[in-house]
């Protein structure tokens, strides 16, 4: 662990008062306190005021930054950090560690601060590379590169959701491996939220869902400073939080003073004993507080201070000018503790679990293995293997099948829909309602069955999908859960903040999506997607799979379950796609490589490649013997994931499109956007550039071109283009 230079400072004496503490005027801020023989309020102001200047300065070299929400939130966050948060510096994924976010993941030196500070592995220097090219310090907090970071926040209101989702998680594992006298899963999820992340409709979702719940363990900080990037709150958000908040089912409190740390403390341990509904304190804060010409307005919110208003700051908060990036000894030694507290919270965690491990070994193992992201051996024996049939089965429903079967062998796997389980078929039979216990009500409609209680696999998210998307993103960040969601591709739309998340964080997270092309028929053009296979495979990171038939789809679960640093989209049909018969194709798995030959021209030679993803490969597949019985050298490949393609070897890539085989005909119903990659220039695309409509599916198809028919004619015009004879 690197110690920081611990640099000796003279600040020049003065006394405060209590009373005088508790004020927010500037001139009756305590930070101006000698050196030495402080006494222990005055050694919480000089930490304060060590967070406070450390982001200053760090934005100011940075000369990029936020600047005024640390400074605003400091003193809340000191109290958090040195006197509640139960975590461990010198290991940041002790499994039973307090989970801190920052939702407002600009304030993000702030958390930079407070890493660097406790004791995390996070050099001062890092702080002096603030925002610069190869740093762990980026302008918002990265999940992965910087210890300490739980989750990746920037996008206001995520953090706050992805909060619900560990809170979830915690009950979830406590539901699941605690035993009478043998907690080994019990502790806080704590959120600092801005107004910003209080306005974004997503934490509202995820705080719907949490109120219902009534996740206890779930605190959230809110850092009232009523002032964002561009206005005071008086002009955008003046709905009453509290009451807001209440109406959802939770506890609030207000702090009106942000610097009286005992007033914070009393919240936060009042919020620590609720244990039945999570708890919002609304902690009344001044943005940019300490400068005397931008305290308490949005100029403080985005921009360095200015070398002048950091000098003037610094002086009306008695702290010296020069140099920058001071940490008194005792602001250090307060926060520092934490790796002495955490040591022994980890220290009695590890006796607690070898104890666990004596009675329950068989549990104890699984666990481990569960948070080490290890498949048990047999995960995926029940899978099944779907019979040849011409008349077939839709790809969610075999989804369903297989979904089920591997939920039975993995506890791991967990996840519901929004408010669509009949549709998409993603109910887990038999696996419980996840719920609290205690308001078991009988046999509601819509619960599945199997126990109720917050060790059921079945989340039901209700009709919130972008808070289902992220607070998946929060349970797959935690580890030890593979998390799935549900819901129509067209609304991939309402949670694409959520899946961009994953993808950046290299998460996890199974994104069902059903309903997938216009052939969902009566619904028509507001429910049949278009652009929507386009825009996700435009996220890099994810995979993006449209399985051909039940047996591809077996496959492609199989391979989002062993995915471990990517989230997978799953992408199936509403309406009977058939069931391949393996005997006469190639084998299902050759999903694995993206892009596979299903079928070859019989003399290995073809004229035209035909190419087509998930529904649409039934249709090729008929045009094919259609174009053989004329005597057309015709080769089908199903190609139901662009991403896994792309990653296999030129010689692989190769084989499938040979280069010299320029007729290349790609079907498939969305957006023919980025097909041209693969059918190159002298290619086509039989696709949708246009809304679809509100008729019968085969209808719809029919009328779009998706019939044998015009994929023969597209493709003997196009072998007639290059062989005229
Ligand atoms: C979804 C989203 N929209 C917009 C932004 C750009 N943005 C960053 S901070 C901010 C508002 C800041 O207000 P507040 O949340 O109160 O933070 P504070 O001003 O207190 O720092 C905005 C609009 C964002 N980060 N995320």
């Amino acid at each position: 662990m690197t110690q920081p230079k611990v640099r000796k400072i003279r600040i020049p004496k003065k006394k405060s008062s209590a009373k005088s503490r508790k004020e927010n005027n500037l001139k009756s801020r305590s930070s101006a306190l000698p050196a030495k023989n402080l006494d222990l309020e005055q050694m919480e102001q000089l930490a304060i005021n060590t967070v406070r200047f450390l982001s200053v300065d760090a934005v100011q070299k940075a000369n990029s930054g936020h600047p005024g929400l640390p400074m605003g939130a400091a003193s809340m966050a000191y109290v958090l950090w040195t006197r509640f948060l139960r975590h461990y510096p010198a290991n940041p994924l002790w499994l039973n560690r307090d989970r801190f976010v920052l939702s407002a993941g600009h304030g993000s030196i702030l958390l930079y601060s407070l890493l660097h500070l406790t004791g995390y592995d996070l050099p001062l220097e890092q702080l002096k590379q603030f925002r610069q090219w190869g740093s762990k310090t980026p302008g918002h907090p990265e999940r992965g590169l910087t210890p300490g970071v739980e989750t990746t926040t920037g996008p206001l209101g995520q953090g706050l959701a992805n909060s619900v989702g560990f809170a979830i998680a915690e009950k979830y594992q406590a539901s699941l491996y605690n035993r009478p006298g043998h907690e080994i899963i019990n502790h806080y999820t704590c959120v600092l939220a801005s107004d910003g992340d209080l306005m974004e409709g997503v934490s509202s979702e995820a705080a719907s869902l949490a109120g219902h719940l009534e996740l206890g363990k779930l605190i959230c900080l809110y850092d009232d400073n009523q002032i964002t990037l561009s206005a005071s709150t008086h002009i955008t958000f003046t709905e009453d939080r509290a009451k807001r908040f209440e109406a959802y089912g939770w506890h609030t409190q207000t702090v009106e003073n942000g610097n009286d740390l005992e007033e914070i403390d009393k919240a936060i341990r009042e919020a620590q004993a609720i244990g039945d509904r999570p708890s919002l304190i609304l902690v009344r804060t001044h943005i940019g507080y300490g400068s005397p010409h931008k305290q308490d307005t949005f100029e403080a919110h985005g921009s360095p201070l200015g070398v002048e208003e950091v000098k003037f700051t610094k002086q009306a908060m008695g702290w010296p000018i020069e140099p920058p990036f001071i940490i008194p000894d005792e602001a250090l030694a307060l926060f520092r503790a934490a790796l002495k507290k955490g040591k022994a919270y980890e220290t009695e965690w590890n006796m607690r679990f070898s104890a666990y491990t004596k009675s329950f070994p068989d549990l104890a193992k699984k666990f481990q293995q569960e948070m080490a992201d290890e498949l048990r051996s047999g995960w995926d024996e029940e899978v099944p293997t779907f019979p040849a049939d011409p008349k077939g089965m839709a790809t969610r429903a075999a989804s369903g099948k297989v979904l089920n079967a591997l939920s039975r062998k993995l506890s791991t796997l967990i996840g519901g829909s929004a408010d669509l389980d009949p549709s998409t078929d993603t109910a887990l039979k038999a696996m419980g309602d996840f719920e609290n216990p205690n308001n078991e009500t009988g046999n509601l409609q819509g619960s599945i069955g199997g126990g109720w209680s917050y060790g059921g696999h079945n989340l039901h998210f209700g009709v919130r999908e972008h808070a289902m998307g992220s607070i998946a993103n929060g349970l797959g960040v935690y580890g030890g859960i593979i998390p799935f969601t549900a819901t129509f591709l067209t609304f991939s739309d309402y949670m694409r903040p959520s899946i961009r998340l994953a993808a950046l964080m290299k998460r996890r997270v199974v994104f069902v999506f059903t309903h997938d092309s216009i052939a969902l028929g009566e619904d028509g053009p507001i429910h049949q997607p278009i652009e929507q296979l386009a825009s996700l495979r435009a996220i890099p990171n994810l995979l993006v799979i449209r399985p051909a038939d039940a047996n591809e789809t077996a496959e492609a679960w199989r391979v989002a379950i062993e995915t471990k640093n990517q989230p997978v989209a799953l992408i199936l049909t509403r309406q009977d796609v058939p069931t391949l018969d393996r005997t006469r194709f190639a084998a299902a798995n050759g999903l694995r490589r993206g892009a596979y030959v299903l079928a070859d021209a019989p003399n290995g030679k073809p004229d035209i490649i035909l190419i087509a993803t998930g529904s649409e490969v039934g249709l090729i597949v008929e045009a094919s013997q259609k174009l053989i019985d004329k005597k057309i050298s015709v080769r089908a490949v199903s190609m139901p994931c662009w991403e896994l393609f792309d990653a296999q070897p030129q010689s692989y890539r190769d084989k499938v499109f040979p280069p010299h085989i320029r007729s290349r005909l790609a079907v498939e119903a969305g957006a023919t956007q980025g097909w041209c990659k693969y059918v190159g220039d002298e290619g086509d695309v039989i696709g949708v550039d246009r809304f679809g409509a509100s008729a019968p599916g085969k209808i719809v198809m029919k009328e779009y071109g998706f019939t044998v028919d015009n994929v023969c004619d597209r493709a003997r015009k196009m072998i007639g283009r290059k062989k005229p004879n």
